[in-house]
């Protein structure tokens, strides 16, 4: 038993903000129908190709546990079968650019009349107002919603994040809006329109540098190093480099090695409750009652000074070392992870969050798994659907077409290429 066993998904997403959305759905339980562009499907099964021929990693890695259906939504028999799925299902997931769906003639109002028990939960990069119909994609919503502007250092240009904070995050917040109107479906009787704007997921994510947008107006931001090296604040949240966002200071220090492993660092937090610990593993037992040192607000002005005389330690030890010495004393600390050693990290494989999965082009391959754990809805990842794998079982099994009925749609050209076998 799964926890969303029984819930039908008409997943009308691609790139990467939906269907990351509905790959977690599909992960605890849900039945998620994919639906894709006949003989073409989501864009990104053909981006960043590195096996010639095979689907690519980018849509391999955010489409497990789905069955896809190729169906023409602009064709009469396509429209007719959309229909069916959405009478059919309950939630309907889409991220195409402002205006798409109601072109294709789905609007909301239509859809609550097929189905007013459904979910029509989108993605759009902006909410109601001067930008609602512009298209966007995931470094947009960085730099529209905030990040950008406070990621970087203070000498440098704005920057963009790794972590897909637009896209990947959006999709999050779209799945907790899903299981939530799923939630409320169960005492009103009614579905609801779910939207989730990229800009605004960023912004959430990015509440502490509002936060100190606000602060700012009360005096300079004390733990922003630029405090202590006497670089004033101008009118917004400023970029802090590798500061820490909390009330906690924080860096990125050099280990050993770094002279030539680009990732021999670690991460190193003065939490006032272990500074004394902090003095003597560093070999300062002074700094512990020295004035100036001893409480945190006065140590705000030396914090480079400080951290410098860190970094003297952390450089004679391996990031890990580090990590074991400080770990026993209950000094935060974080060594900086390489994509290989994250791959190769044996318990993250146990844990299920690094997986392998074999699939019928490529052969077998890396993904993430699940990152939320439910001890009562195990997941079990299995590979993404090849283009229309699944159109005859969904036309047949799922919505009941057979003889007559499923020849003439299959014959209408709306859905690919049926195989013979499925359409029998
Ligand atoms: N059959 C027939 N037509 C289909 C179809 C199908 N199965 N699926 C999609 N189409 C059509 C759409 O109806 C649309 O046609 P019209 O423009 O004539 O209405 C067309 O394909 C293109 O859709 P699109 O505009 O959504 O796609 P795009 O590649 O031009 O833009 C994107 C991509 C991501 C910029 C845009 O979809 C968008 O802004 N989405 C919302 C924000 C978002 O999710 N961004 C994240 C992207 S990365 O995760």
């Amino acid at each position: 038993m799964k926890a969303l066993e029984g819930v039908k998904v008409l997943d009308f997403t691609h790139v990467q903000s939906g269907p990351t959305c509905t790959q977690l759905l599909a992960w605890f339980g849900a039945d998620v129908i994919k639906v894709e562009r006949p003989g073409v499907g989501d864009a990104t099964r053909k981006q960043l190709i590195d096996v010639p021929g095979a689907d690519s990693l980018y849509f391999t890695m955010l489409n497990h546990n789905k069955r896809s259906i190729e169906i023409n939504s602009k064709d009469p028999a396509g429209k007719e079968v959309l229909t069916k799925l959405i009478e059919t299902c309950d939630v309907m997931v889409e991220n195409f650019a402002p205006g798409a769906l109601d072109r294709m003639g789905f609007s909301w109002e239509n859809i609550q009349k097929i189905n007013p028990r459904i979910i029509l939960a989108s993605v759009k990069g902006f909410g109601p107002g001067k930008y609602e119909d512009c298209k966007v994609y995931e470094n947009v919503a960085q730099c529209a919603g905030g990040s950008a502007s406070t990621t970087g250092f203070l000498d440098g240009p704005p920057l963009v994040t790794g972590a897909q904070i637009g896209d990947s995050g959006t999709g999050l917040h779209l799945a907790l809006g899903i299981v939530t109107a799923l939630f409320q479906r169960e005492k009103s009787g009614r579905g609801q329109k779910v939207l989730a704007p990229m800009q605004d997921g960023v912004i959430n994510l990015c509440r502490v540098k509002l936060r100190d947008q606000q602060r700012l107006e009360a005096g300079p931001l004390k733990e922003y190093s630029q405090f202590g090296e006497g670089i004033p604040f101008g009118e917004a949240t400023p970029r802090a480099g590798n500061d820490s966002g909390g009330g906690q200071p924080g860096r990125i220090l050099k280990c050993k090695g770094w002279e030539k492993d680009p990732n021999a660092y670690t991460y190193f937090i003065i939490q006032a409750a272990v500074w004394e610990k902090v003095c003597d593993v560093i070999g300062e037992p002074d700094w512990k009652t020295a004035e100036g040192y001893a409480k945190p607000n006065d140590r705000l002005d030396k914090l480079n000074k400080i951290f410098e005389r860190i970094e003297e330690w952390t450089k004679t030890k391996t990031k890990f070392e580090v990590m074991d010495t400080c770990n026993p004393l209950d000094i935060p600390v974080g060594p900086i992870l390489s994509m290989k050693e994250i791959a190769e990290d044996p318990g993250l494989r146990e844990s299920g969050t690094i997986v392998e999965v074999d699939h019928p082009e490529r052969g077998k391959y890396l993904t993430v798994g699940c990152p939320i754990k439910l001890s009562d809805s195990e997941v079990n990842v299995t590979r993404s659907p090849l283009l229309g794998e699944h159109t005859g079982e969904i036309l047949s099994e799922v919505l009941g077409y057979s003889g007559d009925e499923l020849k003439r749609l299959t014959e209408s050209g709306a859905f690919g290429n049926v195989t013979k076998e499925a359409a029998e």
